[in-house]
């Protein structure tokens, strides 16, 4: 969808914009991609109005009024962790697993089967890495699930499981993630992404996949021609500069590929993980981030406001700042986030919510399936 380019609004004429956020204005407006060194200065300097006009600009060029969400819900196969990443809440230790959860196949899939009678379009699948949860596990459960219900997408697994995965299974990322899809995967998620500074995430990811192989294994998969998405968390102990280094790392393999739907920014919650004492950043922070991503990312079409993470009211207010999707409906099946203090501790919304949600902002809720699909228009 396009929208004709308008006149750039008088308050970039105004003085007190610095010339250099004019001509970054300039730049956005005339559908021209912004520089690593832009994408800092808008996050020191620029205020949330300047950024959310220029967000809103690439918004409507991008999307017009749309605003997306799925039917969908989580599995998370367990919550023991053979990683223990700084910021999470939600992992027990392996040598703590009594503490924790480990689904069997036919657990999960008896999960899968209550939503049987429901419109569901998509199964999320990810969670903790344990060595029982191997190659023959996932794909065994892939399956049975397709067995059962040929029609739902299965999205599910990063590259922080599939690296281990693989490396134990004696497999190249190529035959793994093949197969992966032969058993029937149809999508990654964004997760394990982090944040791809090697220092920064050494601190508090260590041990698990590194930036690269996390990029590699994005890269192979979509050029098998499946698709993906990208998360980044932010708001913890990295700079503005790491934030840009990031999205840089993402629009560069985006140009390569094309196969990420949708950037997903996930904002660090510091209830009960070992990086309690950082501070989480303000709601003002979250929006400018938003909008940036969405300045940021010319080759990204779809940038996502997970609700269950920020919170039902950011997520709404973040629709005027650059998001286009709400990811959907969930149906209080993650623990992710509410054990991590997000304002969301049983996330679940009605289609009737979130359409309401949507529309007293005045976009139009349109349902979609995980591709982006439209299965209906409100
Ligand atoms: O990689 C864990 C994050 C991610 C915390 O692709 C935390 O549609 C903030 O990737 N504070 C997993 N974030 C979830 C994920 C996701 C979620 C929704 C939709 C999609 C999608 C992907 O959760 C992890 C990590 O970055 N996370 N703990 C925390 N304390
Ligand atoms: Fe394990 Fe993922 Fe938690 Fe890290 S973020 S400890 S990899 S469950």
């Amino acid at each position: 969808m396009t929208t004709s380019s308008p006149a750039i609004p008088d308050i970039f004429k105004n003085t007190s914009v610095s010339n250099a956020l004019k001509a970054i204005a300039d730049k956005v407006f005339n559908g021209q991609r912004i520089s690593p060194e832009e994408g800092v200065i808008l996050y020191k300097e620029a205020e949330l109005g300047f950024l959310g006009t220029l967000a809103n600009f690439v918004r409507e060029k991008k999307n017009g009024n749309y605003v997306y969400f799925n039917h969908n819900f989580h599995v998370e196969p367990t919550n023991v962790c053979v990683y223990s990443c700084a910021f999470c809440s939600y992992s027990r230790l392996i040598k703590n697993a009594d503490q924790g959860w480990e689904l069997s196949v036919d657990q999960i899939l008896d999960i899968v089967k209550t939503y049987d009678n429901q419109d569901v379009t998509e199964v999320h699948i990810t969670g903790g890495v344990v060595p029982k949860q191997d190659l023959a596990f996932y794909t065994e459960l892939f399956r049975k699930i397709k067995q059962h219900r040929p029609n739902l997408h299965i999205k599910a697994l990063t590259p922080v499981e599939f690296h281990y995965i693989f490396k134990k299974a004696k497999l190249s990322y190529e035959d793994g993630l093949k197969t992966m899809k032969d058993a029937g995967l149809d999508s990654l998620p964004g997760g394990g992404a982090e944040i791809f500074d090697e220092q920064i995430r050494e601190q508090i990811a260590g041990g698990k996949c590194t930036s690269e192989e996390w990029l590699t294994l994005h890269e192979i998969w979509q050029k098998m021609g499946n698709f993906s998405n990208a998360t980044m968390l932010y708001g913890h102990i990295e700079s503005f500069e790491h934030r840009i280094d990031h999205m840089e790392r993402l629009r560069q393999l985006q140009d390569r590929t094309g196969g990420f739907n949708a950037f997903i920014p996930l904002k660090f919650r510091n209830k009960e993980n070992a990086m309690a004492h950082v501070p989480e950043v303000s709601v003002i922070e979250d929006l400018r981030n938003y909008a940036i991503a969405r300045i940021y990312l010319d080759n990204f079409t779809h940038i996502k406001a997970y609700w269950a993470m920020i919170g039902r009211n950011t997520a709404q207010l973040s629709l005027n700042y650059g998001t286009d999707d709400l990811d959907g409906t969930i149906d209080d099946t993650t623990k992710i986030y509410s054990m991590a203090g997000s304002e969301e501790q049983a996330p679940k919304l009605s289609t009737q919510q979130l359409v309401d949600l949507i529309q007293a902002v005045g976009k139009i809720p349109v349902q979609r399936d995980t591709l982006y699909n439209i299965v209906k228009e409100y």
